[in-house]
C-alpha cells in the first residue's frame, strides 16, 4: 500500500489504505450493486465481504465479484454459523488488522449507506478523528423512505443510550462508520460480546471510554429496497439491558485512559 499523498493523510484520496467490511446474510441482489458503487466512488479501497453461509447463495456471488476484480480489491470470508452482525464484524476486523489497512469501515450491503458519501467519513478521519460515525441525526443528516415506526425506535434508542451513558453522540446506533486501526487495536475487541444493534453502541462506548475521539458527519440513510431486514425483538432487548449495565458501571468507575 504505497502512497503518493502527504504523510499526514491516513487514507488516500481514492480510498487506498482503507478496508470496507460488508457483512451479508441473504443479500445476493444487493451485494453486486453496493460493491460496484463503492469501487466507483473509491477506486483504491478494498472490500471484505463477511458472509454467514447465506442460504440464497450470497457467498458465491461474493466469490465471483472477487474473481472478476482484476485489481484484487474484493475479498470474501465465509463463516459457517450465522451468529449476528457483531460477530461477523469482529471476524472481519481481525482479518483487516492482520493486514496493513489504516482505516476499517463498516457498511451495510442493503444500500442504506451510500458509498458516494464515504468520502465524508474518510475526510473526517484524515482530519484527525479516531472514529467517524455517518450520522442520521446531525444537521444535514437525512432519512429516506424509513418507516415511521423504525425512526421512532431508532431515535428512542439513541435518546435512551445518551441518557444512560452520558455520551454526547447523536447517532450511537448507526452502522456506517470509519475506525482508525488504532481504535480497534485499543478497545479490547476480545471482550466484546454484543451480537446485534447493541454492537454499535458497545464499540462507540468503548472508544469513548478509552479516550478516542468520535466525530459525526451527516449522511443520507435510505431504507433497503431489496431483501429483508434482520432486525428483531431480541436485538432490542439486548441493547436495552446492556446499555443500562454500561451506564451504571461507567458512573461507578473512572475512564480507563
Ligand atoms: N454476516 C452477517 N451479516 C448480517 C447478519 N445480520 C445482518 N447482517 C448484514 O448486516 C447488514 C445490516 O443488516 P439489516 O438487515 O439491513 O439490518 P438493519 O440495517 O439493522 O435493518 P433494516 O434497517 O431494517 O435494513 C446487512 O448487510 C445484512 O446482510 C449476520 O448474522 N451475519
Ligand atoms: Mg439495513
Amino acid at each position: 500500500m504505497t502512497s503518493s499523498q502527504p504523510e499526514s493523510r491516513i487514507v488516500d484520496a481514492d480510498g487506498a489504505g482503507g478496508l470496507v467490511v460488508i457483512p451479508t446474510f441473504n443479500e445476493r441482489e444487493n451485494l453486486p450493486i453496493i460493491v460496484e458503487r463503492l469501487l466507483t466512488a473509491q477506486p483504491g479501497i478494498h472490500v471484505l465481504v463477511v458472509d454467514d453461509s447465506s442460504p440464497d447463495g450470497t457467498g458465491d456471488v461474493a466469490e465471483s465479484l472477487a474473481a472478476d476484480d482484476a485489481a484484487d480489491r474484493v475479498h470474501v470470508m465465509h463463516r459457517t454459523v450465522k451468529d449476528g452482525l457483531g460477530k461477523a464484524y469482529l471476524a472481519g476486523f481481525a482479518w483487516g488488522l492482520d493486514r496493513d489497512y489504516r482505516v476499517i469501515v463498516e457498511m451495510d450491503a442493503d444500500g442504506s449507506h451510500a458509498p458516494e458519501q464515504l468520502y465524508r467519513l474518510l475526510d473526517a478521519v484524515n482530519a484527525g478523528a479516531d472514529l467517524v460515525i455517518g450520522s442520521r441525526y446531525v444537521p444535514g443528516g437525512e432519512l429516506v423512505n424509513w418507516p415511521k415506526r423504525r425512526e421512532v425506535l431508532s431515535k428512542g434508542a439513541n435518546t435512551y443510550a445518551r441518557l444512560m451513558l452520558g455520551a454526547r453522540v447523536k447517532d450511537i446506533t448507526a452502522g456506517y462508520r470509519a475506525f482508525r486501526r488504532e481504535v480497534l487495536e485499543g478497545i479490547g475487541l476480545d471482550e466484546v460480546d454484543s451480537a446485534g444493534y447493541c454492537f454499535q453502541i458497545d464499540l462507540a462506548w468503548r472508544s469513548l471510554q478509552n479516550g478516542f475521539t468520535i466525530r459525526e458527519v451527516p449522511i443520507t440513510f435510505t431504507e433497503r429496497e431489496i431483501g429483508e431486514s434482520k432486525m428483531d425483538g431480541g436485538v432490542i432487548m439486548e441493547s436495552f439491558l446492556n446499555v443500562a449495565r454500561w451506564g451504571i458501571r461507567g458512573r461507578l468507575s473512572p475512564r480507563r485512559r
